[in-house]
């Protein structure tokens, strides 16, 4: 049976939803925990807004595969070296925020898959630990596991969509709804909300499908999580570990109210 860190792109590819957690709070066990006790079925590491360093992040990965779960980290902007270095550490694929051109996705996809495809440096050790696969085995499995996500959210994006689906290695898109309404408003307003992103994210499903790639949005509730489910997206992220914890603790203490 292939480990959790291998899973992602297969399951997703089989039409299997996969609901992530959304974590930004740099202690690893809140990863692991999210992973493990509350029944996601991966866990993302936002490095980009999040307070998730480089070293977080690597202690956070084995925790997340422990628990039989991928995880996906999203890098900060243009910061294709990292997504290299997370792979290393045994993520199982990789957000790009802003991947704007086509150039961009050709660059982030360089970084994330092994030549002849891409140009990624050797030395997944630790990943290789995780996967439990010899260096032969990894090497000749990880371009086709390690799941890579270019971002749509800018007007730019959404024009060049095609072209960024046609990059070999980019495996699919990952919209955010927020970024995307500023773009689609000129940036006169922030409404993920809005008739024109939601016409925008069905044509970006719409398109992701055209061209046999995989498909992932960012949810900020479950509710929400649920009706992209419906539209049609494999890969949803869910809330952020901050929300759940506002969540729960307003929940519990409104619940305490004595009058
Ligand atoms: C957005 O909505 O812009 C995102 O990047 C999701 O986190
Ligand atoms: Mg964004």
């Amino acid at each position: 049976m292939p480990s959790s860190v291998e899973t992602l792109a297969a399951d997703l590819r089989a039409g299997q939803p996969v609901l992530s957690a959304w974590c930004g709070l740099p202690e690893p066990s809140i990863a692991g925990y999210l992973a493990r006790e509350a029944g996601f079925g991966a866990v993302v590491l936002d490095m980009q807004h999040g307070a998730i360093d480089f070293l977080s992040a690597a202690r956070a990965i084995p925790l997340v595969a422990a628990a039989g779960k991928p995880c996906i980290p999203r890098i900060p902007v243009g910061e294709f070296a990292t997504a290299s270095r997370l792979l290393d550490a045994g993520a199982s694929g990789i957000i790009a925020p802003m991947v704007n051109t086509v150039e961009d996705a050709r660059r982030f996809a360089s970084f994330i898959k092994y030549p002849p495809g891409g140009e990624r440096s050797w030395g997944p050790t630790a990943a290789m630990a995780l996967t439990g696969l010899g260096a032969r085995a990894y090497f000749a499995r990880a371009n086709s596991f390690v799941t890579g996500f270019a971002m749509i959210e800018t007007r730019e994006a959404l024009a060049a969509i095609d072209d960024i689906l046609a990059v070999d290695g980019v495996d699919g898109i990952f919209i955010g709804p927020s970024d995307l309404s500023v773009g689609l408003s000129g940036g006169a307003t922030l409404d993920p909300d809005s008739p024109e992103v939601s016409a925008a994210i069905d044509h970006a499903l719409a398109r992701s499908r055209t061209a046999g790639k995989l498909a992932g949005i960012y949810a900020p509730t479950g509710e929400t999580a649920a009706d992209f489910v419906r539209r049609g997206f494999g890969f949803v992220a869910i809330g952020s570990d901050l929300a759940f914890l506002r969540l729960g603790a307003s929940s519990m203490l409104a619940a305490s109210a004595t009058e």
